[in-house]
């Protein structure tokens, strides 16, 4: 395994212990099942891609790793809600994710939309308690940005979108680049920011963490786009070609997928040119530059 490689793994394996102790099994009572739910569709496996920027961006200004991975952790269940309620009927009706089925079809719809609501609410909680960092100060600043990263004027609000864009679709490349900043690009900020946040960064590094994930989430969203055409259902774990039968508006659909590949690269090296202020340091986050575009699910 490469450095990254066992950086990434390493980083998953400590969120898996963090989350599975931030969601305990419950009882044989109907709470419990909703905590066997939350378990199931949270310690899946998935790539923990979001925790990994938080855990590293974190390592630049020598923030105790325990604090990262709650932040970490926090940042996951945000993203598998969105996952959980995604899949539902009412929005994608999907049958498989991360290799199994959906959380719907595992338990039922119901008890999928309360598995999203309470991993959405816990989050909050855990940003919430002095165990993830002892200022309030920051706890707060922390809490303030994944709402807004998550909430309506960010993931949900590129979800509302790109559910309007079902029945008035979308044409222009930079409406698709805004609905893709909302819906997937905020949380990545969000992951990169708050290692800065939890180590009181100046706000220079602050800045050029953010200007990175901005580059990284979109290169993220255009290579999603090209493995939908060219991924491998397996492999992904995830039904692909949905966005094409469903004729939905892509980067791909939109730029062709040359075109769509050489901007994810010109992303990538973007990003990589805003880490120049963390020299060596940064190792890691160009590596995981190069993750996300040559990922393959
Ligand atoms: C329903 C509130 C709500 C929001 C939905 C993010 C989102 C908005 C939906 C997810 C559907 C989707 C496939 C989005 C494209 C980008 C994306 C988030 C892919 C999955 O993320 P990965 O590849 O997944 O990091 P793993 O399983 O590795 O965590």
């Amino acid at each position: 395994m490469t450095t990254f490689e066992t950086a990434l793994h390493e980083t998953a394996r400590h969120i898996d212990d963090t989350l599975a102790f931030l969601l305990p099994e419950g009882d044989r009572d109907a709470e419990g099942r909703l905590y066997e739910a939350m378990r199931y569709a949270t310690l899946a496996g998935g790539k923990r891609l979001r925790p990994f920027f938080t855990v590293v961006s974190a390592s630049l200004f020598d923030v105790a790793e325990t604090r990262a991975y709650r932040v970490g952790a926090a940042v996951e269940m945000v993203h598998t809600y969105s996952l959980v309620h995604d899949d539902l009927p009412a929005m994608d009706n999907d049958e498989l994710r991360r290799g199994r089925p959906t959380c719907h079809r595992q338990f039922d719809e119901a008890t999928a939309i309360l598995t999203g609501d309470s991993l959405l609410t816990l989050a909050f909680e855990i940003l919430c308690e002095p165990e993830t960092h002892p200022d309030a100060s920051v706890r707060c600043a922390l809490i303030d940005g994944l709402a807004k990263a998550a909430g309506g004027r960010g993931m949900v609000g590129g979800q509302m979108i790109d559910l309007s864009a079902e029945t008035v679709p979308i044409t222009r490349i930079e409406d698709i680049a805004r609905l893709q900043r909302l819906k997937t690009g905020r949380l990545f900020d969000f992951s990169c920011e708050a290692g800065a946040m939890l180590g009181n960064a100046p706000d220079a590094a602050r800045r050029a963490l953010l200007a990175y994930a901005h580059d990284i989430g979109l290169a993220f969203q255009i290579v999603d786009d090209l493995l939908d055409i060219e991924g491998d259902e397996v492999e992904m774990g995830k039904a692909v070609g949905k966005d094409t039968s469903a004729g939905k508006a892509t980067f791909v659909s939109l730029l062709g997928v040359d075109s769509a590949r050489n901007k994810a690269v010109e992303l990538t090296e973007k990003a990589i040119t805003h880490l120049s202020p963390f020299g060596e340091r940064a190792a890691l986050l160009r590596d995981a530059a190069h993750f996300v575009l040559e990922r393959r699910n």
